[in-house]
């Protein structure tokens, strides 16, 4: 049987089979895929891709773009060379071209554009973000879905939730949150509010775990002078939740085995890394770390634990989500589509017109390659070797090339390549690579090999800080005033992973606005202005509106900023008001 592992960035690595007539399905063998895949690896055969390179819109042969490549590359000032990679494929020999391009001097890129303000949140307070895997959830009494899309994002967790108290706290009515014993409609951006309101009040009600905090926690003095030190009125002002419904919640999960699955929701804002925080240090209150069926989930660190023979060491790195490419002579962009997945789009679409020299290496066609000088195709995931891990389960994938192909170059060929030209070292085989990659802290499990860390419940034996115990939350900064109507969600969907696959860019709006399907309607940020199609949405609140993520006018109006911490983008930091 031809198996291999979904490299699509997705919480569930699914384990996929290659059938005979190129059809994938799912693998019934796989503890967390269960023989079903989703819409993009089920449709995959029929997604057309870049067959050709092109080079100033005119096709050529790959060994062309090659030469042409290499040669921009021998006669460039390496510190006018940026290196920028996407999240299109998550396998780790996807970053083999790190091994040419740091070697070369090339300037790469810091921080991203999903996770990172969170992710340092967590390793603030935990050390290391480490998975919650549906294998724990599935012990769970009580789930609370925090600002994740389960039904989604992550559709390989519903048999988890079956049959679970679900809390969901999303500011639209998701499907998940339709099944919902409680939906918090929450404000956007509060959710540090409510979760600094719950420990408050699960403090007061004597909910806290006081083993778990004299034994396995530092700071909790401090975590509480800041939570006395804010008026319970600010917290529910600030969060928009009433004592009620707070008090529903806390009464639901009192004593009870909870896991709490976040997502990029909660902290696409400038504060992000202490939402995430704020929330890790409710359930420390509660000693929801270590134990069974308990815990809290994000989008982790797949790579935590395992060999990281691609760590960057490049010498000069600049933040992702600002990233102006203008600053270089020669834009290499490797399975991305920068122009409608960075923030602020107009500002990318500039930089990249100024850069001398844009190459982008793709599997599909799309804004960004509209833009490139030189196209460089891609192998898809069965025409290469690789091996991926997951953000949120402790299965690793291996994904042996399972068919070849004429077209396309893979990353490792690519990389192997512009090293021998250049005279460097040579690249190790790909064999060592993946070796380097799976031969630590790994463990059979299920006829698989899984995370040694998360072969049992996740911190059961100590956090991964110097102390080696959870650290609570002490302070945040959150001045924010912006007088806009409405802030402007951009969600993913079913049909597309990011950008690639189908997407539309519908803005959705919620029946109060008073406009009708079809109707357009222009927005601005108080910098830019876009026009959009309206679909009424009755999911949303009065002062939300949402588009898809992946979409072209996604981030026509998002801000060139990044979070307080971590590099992060920050794509609801603006709202946005009509245009009349
Ligand atoms: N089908 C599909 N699956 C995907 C992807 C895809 O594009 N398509 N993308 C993958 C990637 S890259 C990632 S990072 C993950 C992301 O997975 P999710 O985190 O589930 O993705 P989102 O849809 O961005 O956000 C989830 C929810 O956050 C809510 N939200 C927005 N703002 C706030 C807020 O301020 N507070 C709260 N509480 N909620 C808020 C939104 O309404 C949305 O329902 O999904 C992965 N899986
Ligand atoms: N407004 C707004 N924007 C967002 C978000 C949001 O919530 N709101 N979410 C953000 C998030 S969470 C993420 S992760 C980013 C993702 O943004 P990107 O990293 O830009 O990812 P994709 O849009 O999936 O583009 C991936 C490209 O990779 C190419 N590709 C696929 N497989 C391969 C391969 O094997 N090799 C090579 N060389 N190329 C390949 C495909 O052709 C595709 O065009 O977008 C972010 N953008
Ligand atoms: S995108 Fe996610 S759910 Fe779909 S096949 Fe890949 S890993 Fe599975
Ligand atoms: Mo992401």
């Amino acid at each position: 049987m031809k198996t291999t592992a979904c490299p699509l960035d997705c919480f569930d690595s699914c384990s996929v089979i290659l059938q005979e007539n190129g059809i994938l399905k799912g693998d019934k063998n796989h503890p967390i895929t269960k023989g079903f895949l989703c819409h993009h690896l089920n449709n995959y055969h029929k997604i057309p891709r870049v067959e050709k390179a092109i080079y100033k819109g005119k096709e050529i042969e790959l060994d062309e773009a090659l030469e042409i490549l290499y040669a921009r590359l021998r006669n460039s000032n390496p510190l006018k060379v940026l290196y920028y990679k996407g999240s299109g494929n998550l396998g780790v020999m996807q970053s083999v071209t790190r091994v040419f391009f740091d070697r070369y001097g090339a300037v790469s890129t810091k921080g991203g554009l999903c996770e990172e303000a969170g992710i340092y949140g967590i390793e603030e307070g935990r050390g290391a973000a480490l998975a919650l895997s549906p294998n724990i959830v599935k012990h769970s009494d009580v789930v609370i879905v925090w600002g994740r899309n389960t039904s989604i994002t992550n559709s390989h967790m519903f048999p988890s939730l079956k049959g679970k108290k679900l809390i969901v706290i999303d500011p639209r009515k998701t499907d998940i949150a339709k099944r919902a014993d409680i939906h918090v409609a929450i404000k956007p951006r509060s959710d540090l509010y409510l979760a600094m309101l719950l420990s408050r009040l699960a403090y007061m009600e004597q909910m806290e775990d006081v083993e778990f905090i004299e034994k396995r926690c530092e700071n909790f003095d401090y975590f509480l002078d800041e939570l006395n030190g804010t008026p319970i009125v600010k917290l529910m002002q600030n969060s928009g939740v009433s004592l009620d419904v707070a008090g529903e919640i806390l009464s639901m999960i009192e004593g009870k085995k909870v896991s709490i699955l976040v997502g990029i929701g909660v902290q696409k804002y400038s504060h992000g890394h202490s939402v995430l925080r704020a929330i890790d240090s409710f359930a420390a209150l509660l000693g929801l770390f270590g134990k069974e069926g308990c815990g809290v989930g994000f989008i982790d660190d797949s790579s935590y634990g395992f060999g990281k023979p691609f760590a960057s060491c490049a010498q000069k790195r600049v933040s992702m989500p600002t990233v102006d490419f203008g600053d270089y002579d020669i834009s290499f962009i490797q399975g991305g589509n920068p122009v409608s997945q960075l923030p602020c789009t107009p500002r990318v679409k500039e930089g990249l017109q100024k850069s001398k020299f844009v190459v982008y290496f793709g599997l599909h066609h799309n804004e960004t390659s509209k833009m490139a000088d030189l196209i460089i195709p891609a192998k898809t995931f069965l025409e290469k070797e690789d091996i991926k891990l997951s953000y949120g389960h402790e299965y690793v994938g291996f994904m042996p090339k399972l068919k070849d192909s004429k077209i396309g170059i893979s990353e490792y060929e690519l990389s192997s390549y512009l090293a021998d030209k250049f005279g460097y070292e040579k690249l190790k085989s790909q064999k060592e690579y993946i070796d380097e990659v799976s031969g630590q802290n790994c463990a059979k499990k299920d006829g698989f090999l899984a995370s040694k860390y998360l072969l049992d419940s996740p911190y059961k034996e100590k956090f991964y800080t110097d102390s080696e115990k959870f650290e609570f939350f002490d302070e945040y900064d959150d001045e924010y005033e912006d007088e806009r109507e409405f802030y402007l969600l951009a969600v993913k969907q079913n049909r597309s992973l990011n950008s690639q696959f189908y997407t539309d860019d519908f803005l959705r709006v919620p029946p109060s606005i008073g406009l009708n399907d079809g109707d357009s309607i222009k927005l601005t940020n108080g910098a830019y202005e876009c026009e959009y199609e309206v679909r009424l949405d009755d999911t949303l609140r009065d002062d939300c509106i949402a588009l898809y993520s992946g979409g072209v006018k996604a981030n026509m109006l998002t801000p060139s900023l990044v979070s307080q911490e971590g590099d992060g983008a920050v794509y609801q930091e603006l709202k946005v008001s009509v245009v009349r």
